[in-house]
């Protein structure tokens, strides 16, 4: 026992001497497919960081909800289950209304606003995750948000009572104010739900439906509200980040730069491309009308309200940052 003691203080004395760190591994939890523009980009960025780290950490992707499912992401990394993982925000605002800022419908209606919207409320997301141990890397938008749907939408009645799929309160808000009938579904399981007939509309990307090949599942028509372009955030466990050595932590965040700026021109690209995508699949691609817009709008505004008194004061110093 005394020569093992011995013998394990020898060999750490000399790792510190050496200034070795031991190689680290992450696990990083994905919920989105391994095709889908955020995984691709989250598994460059890995791949960057692994092989420039010189061995002393590696981080595995794991995509399409493999090791934890959209809905559980936060908390494992929260906890340390997982050292590092990829989240929509917005669906984090129990967590921290700020954290949906970015889908307030016609708060940012596009990508230049999208980026002083994100700019104006990082440092105060940053704080908030910080005090529930996290550190941030970076976030990259979806493109913008439109209505898909089974049947043709011309007026707000035809909306009333739809099976709508949600995937935050404010998807699920609304809904509410619209008359439909939401329920939150993750991505993982859109086209079982729309296959089931368990819901027949929902607001996302044309990336989502693309990806999903909505159109094999009923769904004929796509409306481009583009009212919004809500994020996707990737945050590490702060116990996994103090492990490593201060070149390492500098890598990571001059990796997560590149990987933020690459994320947001994929987002835009996509947000053209898509649309072609579902048109070439037989969709009809279109705007909304006036009296739907007019309706959006008010549903917006109505939100807006609300979740200014959910914000508070912090809520009210970074939107005074963004306008
Ligand atoms: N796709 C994700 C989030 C936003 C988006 O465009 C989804 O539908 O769940």
């Amino acid at each position: 026992m005394k020569l093992f003691k011995l013998f394990t203080f020898l060999i750490s004395s000399v790792l510190l001497f050496a200034n070795v760190s031991l190689a680290e591994k992450w696990d990083m939890a994905l919920a989105y497919g391994a095709g889908n523009f955020h995984s691709a980009n989250a598994a460059e960025f890995a791949k960057n960081v692994s092989e420039k780290s010189g061995g002393k950490l590696t981080i595995v992707t794991h995509p399409g909800g493999s090791l934890f499912k959209g809905g559980e992401i936060f908390r494992a990394v929260r906890t340390g289950q997982a050292q590092i993982g990829e989240r929509f925000m917005s669906a984090l605002g129990k967590e921290d209304p700020l954290l949906e800022i970015d889908s307030q419908p016609f708060l940012a209606t596009s990508y230049s606003d999208a980026m002083k919207l994100y700019k104006a409320s990082k440092p105060e997301i940053i704080k908030g995750l910080e005090e529930k141990g996290l550190v941030f890397l970076y976030a990259v938008p979806w493109p913008a948000q439109g209505l898909y749907s089974k049947k043709e939408i011309n007026s707000v009645s035809d909306l009333k009572g739809l099976k709508f799929r949600a995937y935050n309160s404010a998807t699920i808000r609304i809904a509410e104010l619209t008359g439909m009938a939401p329920t939150k579904i993750e991505a993982a399981e859109i086209s079982q739900a729309f296959s089931t007939g368990a819901v027949e509309s929902m607001i996302t990307s044309p990336t989502t439906g693309k990806n999903k090949k909505i159109w094999e599942n009923g769904v004929k028509y796509f409306y481009d509200i583009a009212a919004w372009f809500p994020k996707n955030m990737v945050i590490v466990h702060r116990g996994a980040w103090n492990k490593l050595d201060a070149a390492t932590q500098e890598l990571i965040m001059k990796e997560a730069a590149v990987a933020e700026r690459k994320g947001w021109d994929l987002s835009k690209k996509g947000n053209v491309a898509d649309k072609k995508v579902l048109a070439a699949a037989g969709m009809q691609v279109g705007k909304v009308n006036s009296e739907l817009q007019k309706h959006f709008q008010e549903v917006g505004a109505t939100m807006a309200g609300e979740w200014k008194k959910k914000a508070g004061s912090r809520g009210a110093s970074v939107l005074a940052a963004y306008n």
